[in-house]
């Protein structure tokens, strides 16, 4: 390949310092209706709060726009999932904590993901709920959709999801609040001093 890439004067390092915090993908994975997107919206308003720059990559948005001529077969997944670590890494030598919501349901592409950047900059965070309470919830109407057959290759129901084996995080939404997973997370951010809170943020984040 005839390519050069050029050298950037401005680094992720210098963009570090400018924003005072690291950059990171925060990497949620899980079924549909799960609750990933909702976690990423809540917990990125907090981390607004406390002065973190963000963004949030979220399935159904992207497939209306940079992946719009995706399906769901398996190979379209997989280039869904790939397109979207690319993104994610530039997003972090932009200095953001960047939250990606998608379903990724291989393992192997979450892998490939979490390849992209350094070990400390890829947290992936499982949503577990069981399949049954998604589809209690069917938010959007799928579920039944895909019970009828009108919906098809219908991940939990003819497609199938894979697990992650050693997630950083275990989020499970059928058992604790929205509040409580958001302060799980966090948490867990703080401990590995991936965010830390300046002084004057902390009265307002209790
Ligand atoms: S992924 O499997 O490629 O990671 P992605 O997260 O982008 O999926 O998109 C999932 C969203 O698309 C679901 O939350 C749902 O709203 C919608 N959707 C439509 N058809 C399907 C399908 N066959 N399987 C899963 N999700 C679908």
């Amino acid at each position: 390949m005839n390519i050069i890439p050029y050298e950037p004067v401005i680094k992720k390092e210098d963009r570090i310092r400018l924003n005072k915090h690291k950059s990171m993908i925060l990497w949620f994975t899980g079924l549909s209706g799960s609750g990933k997107s909702t976690l990423a919206s809540i917990l990125e308003e907090k981390l607004y709060c406390l002065g973190i720059r963000t963004y949030i990559l979220d399935g159904d948005n992207i497939r209306t726009g940079l992946n719009k001529d995706l399906d769901f077969s398996k190979e379209s997944r997989e280039e869904n999932i790939r397109r979207i670590s690319e993104v994610a890494k530039l997003f972090v030598d932009a200095g953001l904590v960047v939250m990606t919501a998608f379903i990724s349901p291989y393992r192997r592409d979450r892998y490939l993901a979490r390849q992209l950047v350094a070990k400390e900059e890829f947290i992936e965070i499982y949503v577990r709920c069981p399949l049954k309470v998604c589809e209690e919830r069917d938010v959007k109407g799928f579920y039944k959709k895909a019970r009828q057959g009108m919906v098809k290759q219908f991940t939990g129901i003819d497609s199938p999801y894979e697990e992650p084996e050693t997630p950083e995080i275990i989020i499970e939404t059928d058992k604790i609040t929205i509040e409580e997973s958001v302060n799980n997370i966090i948490s867990y951010l703080m401990i590995k001093q991936l965010i830390i809170l300046k002084k004057e943020t902390v009265n307002e984040y209790k």
